[in-house]
């Protein structure tokens, strides 16, 4: 292979690899929901730039390792060419890096504001309260009603919920006791349940399925057993499960 069809070769592999990473999710779950997927976008941004900046340093590294490796004809005691600054290249190094640092942190400043931004008016509202070690958790409408975990231990399943597609659900996460933390590792959150406090946030399903919830604060010595499902449904399956789960709660009807 001659040298120029190599490096033609090589250039279109690069496009190769960079086309599919555009698309390619390495492993990581795409967010299932609205919140989710404006992470991973920004997670994207940040995996594309690694394997770019890594090209580059491993690149610059293989290219010198072999463009100046010792020749046998090489004298052995002879010392390489001696230089003490080259500016240009200096302040080229400090300001890509720089401006590469600069940019990620605007993108996620600008992400996190859009995935904390809480809207005036949320289709429900979904109060979750931890405690060692399980859930509770209270619809408020059209009536309200409550799902809890039963006590927690090896093979007993956490409590399920279901919540609309579409519709933008207010999580309002207490905690009874110690800090737990509320997450679903399919739409790529996690938030703190700290005692004392309330915080809220707003999740918006896109993708219906049925999704593993855990507590990811360690709380104690059942803490492994701290689950939970969250299945993601059409709003009409929502609704006839609230109806439903509304109507069996405890003095429904007086
Ligand atoms: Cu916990």
């Amino acid at each position: 292979m001659s040298r120029r069809s190599a490096v033609r070769a090589v250039a279109l592999g690069v496009l190769v690899l960079v086309g599919s990473a555009c698309q390619a999710q390495f492993g990581m779950p795409g967010g299932a929901t609205e919140q989710g997927k404006d992470i991973f976008d920004l997670w994207h941004v940040f995996m594309i730039t690694g394997i770019g900046v890594a090209a580059i340093v491993y690149g610059l590294l293989g290219w010198s390792l072999i463009r100046y490796r010792r020749r046998r004809s090489d004298d052995v005691g002879a010392l390489g060419r001696q230089f003490r600054v080259n500016v240009p290249l200096e302040i080229t190094y400090t300001t890509i890096p720089v401006v590469i640092v600069i940019v990620l942190f605007v993108l996620s400043v600008r992400t996190e504001d859009r995935v904390d931004a809480l809207t005036p008016a949320p289709a429900a509202t979904l109060h979750a309260q931890a405690f060692a070690w399980g859930w509770r958790f209270s619809f408020e409408d059209p009536s309200p009603f409550t799902v809890v975990s039963d006590p927690s231990g090896e093979g007993v399943p956490g409590p399920t919920i279901e919540l609309p597609r579409g519709r933008t659900v207010r999580v309002v996460l207490t905690s009874d006791d110690v800090i737990h933390a509320f997450w679903v590792p399919e739409f790529l959150f996690k938030r703190d349940a700290i005692p004392g406090r309330v915080t809220s946030f707003d999740l918006t399903p896109s993708r219906d399925g049925t999704y593993h919830g855990a507590c990811a604060e360690f709380c104690g010595l059942n803490h492994a057993f701290m689950t939970f499902t969250v299945k993601v449904v059409d709003p009409s399956t929502f609704d006839a499960w609230a109806a439903a789960q509304a109507s069996a709660a405890p003095g429904a009807g007086a």
